[in-house]
């Protein structure tokens, strides 16, 4: 039985992950910090899947001690595959009337979180010599857009870390993989509007976005590639994207 660890879990790309894993039987370790969530997730799992082995706590990745303390207490020792999916964008303004607050928000997640989660998991899989590490960046990590800046750089940043990290470790036997999504329908366009549910709404109008499963069914696909084989960098994009600033709408 392989086991997962994912990041991000009590919604969007995160859940659906879960529910990916679980169903075909894999051991799942996941953090987010809404408990509440994780646990509806679980008991809904456990009622169509009783025997699935699953490990949700509460655990905010931007902080380097919990997150170290939390991967001490895991239940399972070896990890096969670590999905670092947490991540969220603040804001849309124009660089000079950007918030310090999102900023720091999306850096400390989306960049200095992955760091700390990857750290404490990847001395775990190199000391066995074998895992995988996915990273969750963005089409926004590719090309800029308008109002994108920050959290734009926080994913240009993921899109350099991932070469950097398997550069790293794929001489120590763990595979690193970067999954680019484009425009996905999850809860991330109301988190960036701050709760505004019509803002967010209207990112999506006229136009068919990814669903979290969409998504999860590639992050499975990823990481359930045979030991010789990388899917180093994924760009899964909807069919009415072409780039950051152009999408086709009814
Ligand atoms: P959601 O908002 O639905 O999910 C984000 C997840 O990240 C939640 O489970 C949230 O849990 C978790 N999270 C946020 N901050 C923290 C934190 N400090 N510590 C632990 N967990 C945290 O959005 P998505 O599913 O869309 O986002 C998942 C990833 O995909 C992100 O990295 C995002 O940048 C990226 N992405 C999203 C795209 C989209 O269009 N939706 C496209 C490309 C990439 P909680 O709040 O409970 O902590
Ligand atoms: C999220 C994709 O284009 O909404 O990473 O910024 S986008």
């Amino acid at each position: 039985m392989k086991t997962v660890w994912i990041t991000g879990a009590s919604s969007g790309f995160g859940a659906a992950s879960v529910r990916w894993f679980a169903e075909r039987g894999w051991r799942v370790g996941a953090w987010a910090r809404r408990a509440d969530r994780m646990e509806a997730l679980r008991a809904e799992i456990h009622a169509a899947h009783p025997g699935a082995e699953l490990w949700f706590e509460p655990v905010d990745v931007r902080d380097a001690a919990a997150v170290q303390a939390a991967w001490d207490r895991r239940p399972f020792a070896e990890v096969d595959v670590l999905v670092n999916n947490a991540g969220l964008a603040r804001g849309r303004e124009s660089i000079e009337e950007g918030s310090l607050q999102d900023w720091d928000e999306m850096i400390d997640t989306n960049l200095k979180g992955l760091l700390y989660v990857t750290r404490v998991v990847a001395q775990t899989m190199v000391a066995r010599g074998q895992g995988h590490i996915i990273n969750i960046g963005s089409l926004a990590g590719r090309e800029a857009y308008p109002g994108g800046n920050v959290y734009g750089a926080s994913k240009f940043a993921v899109d350099g870390l991932t070469d950097g990290m398997r550069l790293d470790l794929t001489p120590k036997g763990i595979k690193v993989s970067q999954i680019a999504p484009g425009m996905a329908d999850t809860e991330f366009s109301t988190v960036r509007f701050h709760g505004d549910r019509a803002k967010a709404d209207s990112v999506y109008s006229g136009m068919q976005p990814l669903s979290p499963k969409d998504v999860a069914e590639v992050i499975g696909y990823v990481a359930s590639a045979p030991n010789h084989i990388n899917l180093a960098d994924v760009l899964l994009m909807p069919a009415a994207q072409a780039s950051s600033t152009l999408v086709r709408r009814s």
